[in-house]
């Protein structure tokens, strides 16, 4: 029993553990940086005696990072960060092998999602977390304001109901701080740091250079073209690819469909990434333009209400509609629904047709949810190595260090990044240079022209 639940209350179905259990260590070996530091961590053990609760994509690289927390001395909890991305073979494993309390189990509704997060965070009245690891801010949301979302707790294998929490009750207690993996997520905390919410440190591990690199664009752009594939089965190359959003991850979307030989258009509301586009020889085209030519579009813009119910009345038959970004609010999947006569779910798997009143059909994938993790496994283990690589250095920092920080956003210490790519490039055996005496003074000073 782990804070007064067993290990398989909330997960699907624990006879899925030794599938899960093999699909981890197939990903594990693609994972050196956090191999390596699950052995120094080991060692070292910075979350000794401390509970980490978690709210994560539950995949195989997911549990990579949970198992070096474990490792280095945690008590773990984890929700899933989004009601569809459960792999519950992973689930399944995580509780039976590690010791950590699952909640999670793909296809829950939103109800459930909420609840299972405030279980992380121990609202049925276990112990709290004194760290936390977000994606998308729903955890840390659910911290600060607690009650509107966490109703009566029911175990899907019946048994006893748990109490419903009260609304406004308090978490047991804050955590002394935590680290928020995406972009979105971000956002989100600075929202609440400029209302003088947020009650403790948060590390934004999404915006580290490396992690933007390496997640954002090619994990992205990989990870969605393939969801993209999956449910709809299409041809990309000679398809007309709408790119809303051209930022790191849209980037990366766009470059991956080129490469595929897509004729990708782009949309944009900041000129300097509009320019960009440009200049990399994408078309640049408000959406209202492009409704009519896209025959897929795909969304990464953070935002909301990007694709409405007037840019659906003017797409061609046969468009394909997918979501990139964190939360399912880019695609008006409602306006869609008042839209349509005929709804035909599942013509393929994550693929529902919605059928117009003159006979057009849209075809939206994953619901509108973020279309790589529902219809695809998310990121490689090679990306969300270097991802959670950094996540893990920046949480056992702040282990030691979160008393000091303000109650704010705080960058990932430099250092982190560059020794987190360092490890992995190590990894990969390939070597850099380094700065000469004669190069570091060269650079430190102004006196040197030509
Ligand atoms: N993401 N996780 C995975 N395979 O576990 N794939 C993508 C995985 C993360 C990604 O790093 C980003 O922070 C977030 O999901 C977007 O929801």
């Amino acid at each position: 029993m782990i804070g007064g639940f067993s290990p398989d209350e909330y997960i699907a179905d624990p006879g899925l553990a030794e599938v899960g259990d093999r699909r981890i260590q197939y990903s594990e070996r693609s994972m050196p940086l956090l191999t390596a530091l699950a052995r120094r961590f080991s060692v070292e053990r910075p979350f000794d005696g401390m509970a980490v609760a978690a709210c994560l994509h539950v995949t195989p690289e997911t549990a990579v990072l949970v198992r070096l927390l474990r490792a280095a001395g945690a008590r773990v909890t984890l929700a899933a960060s989004n009601p569809l991305s459960t792999q519950d073979d992973i689930a399944a494993a995580l509780a039976a092998t590690d010791g950590v309390a699952v909640f999670a189990r793909a296809g829950v509704d939103r109800r459930t999602y909420y609840e299972h997060i405030a279980l992380a965070l121990g609202a049925d009245g276990a112990q709290g977390p004194d760290l936390v690891i977000d994606d998308g801010g729903d955890l840390v949301s659910t911290l600060l304001a607690p009650g509107g979302t966490t109703p009566p707790v029911t175990p899907p294998h019946g048994g006893t109901a748990r109490p419903p929490i009260p609304p406004g009750a308090r978490p047991p207690k804050f955590p002394l701080g935590g680290c928020e993996g995406t972009t979105t997520g971000v956002l989100r905390l600075r929202r609440m740091a400029a209302e003088g919410a947020l009650a403790f440190p948060m590390i934004a591990a999404s915006d580290t250079p490396a992690k933007r690199l390496v997640d954002n664009t090619h994990g992205t752009g990989q990870s969605v073209i393939d969801g993209l594939l999956r449910a709809s089965g299409v041809l990309l190359a000679g398809k007309t690819v709408v790119v809303a959003g051209f930022g790191t991850c849209g980037v990366g979307i766009a470059e991956c469909a080129r490469g595929l030989g897509a004729r990708v258009l782009i949309t944009e509301v900041d000129p300097v990434r509009a320019l960009d586009a440009v200049l990399r020889g994408f078309g640049v085209l408000t959406l209202a333009d492009a409704a009519p030519l896209g025959e897929v579009f795909i969304t990464a813009t953070g935002s909301a209400e990007v694709i409405t119910g007037e840019h659906m009345a003017a797409m061609r038959d046969g468009a394909i509609l997918a979501n990139a970004g964190h939360f399912d609010v880019e695609i008006d999947v409602r306006g869609l629904h008042d839209l349509a006569v005929a709804v035909h779910p599942d013509v393929r798997p994550h693929t529902d047709a919605f059928e117009l009143p003159d006979g057009r059909r849209l075809l939206l994938l994953a619901e509108g949810r973020v279309v790589n993790l529902v219809a695809a496994d998310g990121h490689p283990p090679e990306v969300m190595d270097l991802a959670f690589g950094i996540e893990a250095l920046a949480l056992a920092w702040l282990a030691g260090n979160a008393e000091k920080l303000a109650p704010d956003v705080h960058p990932v210490p430099p250092d982190i990044d560059a020794e987190a790519a360092r490890l992995v490039l190590a990894a990969l055996g390939a070597e850099i240079d380094s700065l000469t005496a004669a190069q570091r003074a060269y650079l430190a000073s102004w006196r040197l022209g030509s």
